[in-house]
């Protein structure tokens, strides 16, 4: 993977008529990551989110909150770049869909889309879900509302429709000749078999309400939310220029990361509009699992929503990132609890991590006078740890790739095991009384696997792992992968006095016993 391969990833534009919550937090923490890892890998990386800003609901919430759309709009979307800001996401390109880039990227892909043949005018009467921004036929409805229980209403309109019903032929042949384009496999089987199941036309456009893109030459239309939000990952990559330099770079974007809940319009209608539309279709989509709360679903109605703002709060940046890459396997849905945070903080990063940096540095200090000490001949024990440490980057790829940030995490955990039993097998405390060469080259190996941790930890957790290599009084400057074999440790370099970088959470009296 390494070298100057590009690399283009986007997370879903988020509806401003709600809060950011853990669910969207979670989404930008998995893709930003991705993108650390990929970046520190020597890639060159596109990274967009954004905020999904047109539609009824939007209209709806607006004038409830008494602002006209756009003032509303933009004060939502402030706080989507706010949590961002907060979640230490890493540059990045916020689109919003109000944006003129975007109105003209929309307008373009309906005029090449109408150009093909694929949309037309007709009368068409459905249930519609305003909570879902979503269409339903009668065959959907479960006891007259909703699959989601939310309320439907009946409506008949003018609308032009993209004729989806004539793309499930090639839509099939696609997913076949691109068996990684859906992740995961689950999620894949899910999409083909709807396919299969015989696609309608979609409606794409509104004339009941007017906060949206108007229809090219058409204007009493808006177009349907949809069909404008997802052309905003063109819009990150700066289509309609096609012969610009950055669509010409970064387009077909790698991945799209979503949760299970959009797949079917990342993995149907998007690859639909774009081949009506001429444009080369995005190489994958992972549909990511979904978090409850203490067992719960998060719901406005519960009001058990968790602000990630109340999270770093808590519990700190870091080990928020770290929770919800490791707590659950990424693409199955999880729960959130406060017991399983303390658990991982606790005993993943204070116990396991945090103590063996702390015990070899103190000992650093103490035995080689807080320099790096010189390594002599090595042992099968010391090989051995820095062999899996030398593979792991290699190991981390694979997962990456995929990805699997909890299997990523595993390896890491995995060395740190391994190199806490070390600690214990060779006890370079006793070694330093008896055979003080032998000592300082197992403090070394353990220096050297711990800088391997730092390195390949940046991606999940950016500033403890800064903190670790400020320790190691590794430059700035090589703290890349490629630095991983070019720039080990250098004998005589002399090391800060070491401070812990992962406390433990003390329970508050109100936590207490929970
Ligand atoms: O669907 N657990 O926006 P949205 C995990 N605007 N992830 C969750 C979650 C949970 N409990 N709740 C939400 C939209 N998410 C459209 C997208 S894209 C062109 C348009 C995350 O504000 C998850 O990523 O409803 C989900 O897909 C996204 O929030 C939906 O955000």
């Amino acid at each position: 993977m390494a070298g100057d391969e590009k690399f283009y990833v986007t997370t879903p534009i988020y509806y401003v008529n709600d809060a950011p919550h853990l669910g969207h937090a979670y989404t930008n923490m998995a893709c930003d990551a991705l993108v650390r890892f990929r970046r520190l890998d020597g890639n060159d990386v596109l990274f967009t989110t954004g905020t999904d800003e047109h539609g009824q609901k939007v209209e709806n919430s607006a004038k409830a909150a008494g602002l006209d759309p756009q003032a509303f709009c933009d004060s939502v979307s402030q706080t989507f770049r706010n949590m961002n800001a907060l979640l230490g996401i890493d540059r990045h390109d916020f689109v919003r869909t109000t944006e003129q880039r975007h109105i003209r990227c929309a307008t373009e892909m309906w005029n090449r889309i109408a150009e093909h043949g694929d949309i037309y005018l007709g009368k068409y009467g459905y249930y519609y879900s305003i909570r879902d921004e979503a269409p339903f036929d009668e065959s959907e409805l479960v006891n007259g509302k909703a699959p989601t229980g939310a309320d439907v209403e009946w409506v008949e309109e003018e609308n032009y429709f993209f004729r989806l019903s004539a793309w499930g032929d090639r839509l099939l042949a696609f997913y076949d000749a691109n068996p990684d384009f859906i992740g995961p496999v689950a999620r894949r089987n899910e999409v083909v078999s709807f396919v299969k199941g015989g696609l309608h036309d979609l409606s794409i456009s509104r004339t009941s309400f007017s906060w949206g893109i108007p229809v090219p030459n058409d204007p009493k239309h808006i177009m349907y939310v949809w069909i404008e939000a997802l052309g905003v990952y063109l819009t990150g990559a700066g289509y309609p220029d096609i012969t610009g330099e950055k669509y010409r770079h970064y387009w077909p974007c790698n991945l799209h990361m979503v949760g299970k809940d959009i797949v079917r319009f990342h993995c149907v209608y998007w690859p639909a509009f774009l081949m009506a539309a001429g444009i080369p279709v995005p190489k994958r989509v992972f549909g990511h699992g979904w978090w409850t709360v203490e067992g719960q679903k998060m719901s406005k109605s519960l009001g058990n929503s968790i602000t990630p703002q109340a999270l770093v709060d808590k519990y700190g940046r870091d080990a928020v990132r770290y929770f919800v890459l490791r707590e659950m396997p990424f693409g199955s849905d999880g729960d959130f609890s406060h017991r399983a945070m303390v658990n991982r903080i606790n005993g993943d990063l204070a116990n396991d991590l945090g103590n063996l940096a702390q015990r070899v540095l103190s000992m650093i200090q103490r035995y080689c006078a807080g320099r790096v000490p010189v390594a002599g001949a090595l042992e099968p024990a010391d090989n051995a740890l820095l062999g899996t440490a030398g593979g792991l980057l290699e190991k981390l790829r694979t997962e990456y790739a995929v990805p699997a940030y909890h299997r990523v995490l595993d390896h890491l955990w995995e060395l740190v095991g391994d190199a806490n039993r070390y600690v214990d097998e060779q006890a370079p405390w006793a070694l330093n009384k008896t055979d003080p060469a032998r000592g300082d080259t197992v403090l070394y190996v353990l220096l050297e696997t711990i800088r391997h941790l730092a390195i390949l930890l940046q991606p999940v957790m950016p500033t403890s792992a800064a903190k670790m290599l400020d320790q190691l009084a590794v430059p700035p400057d090589r703290r890349d992968f490629a630095a991983l074999s070019a720039h080990p440790l250098v004998a005589g370099t002399v090391l800060p006095k070491p401070e812990g970088v992962f406390p433990r959470y003390v329970e508050e009296s109100a936590d207490a016993g929970r």
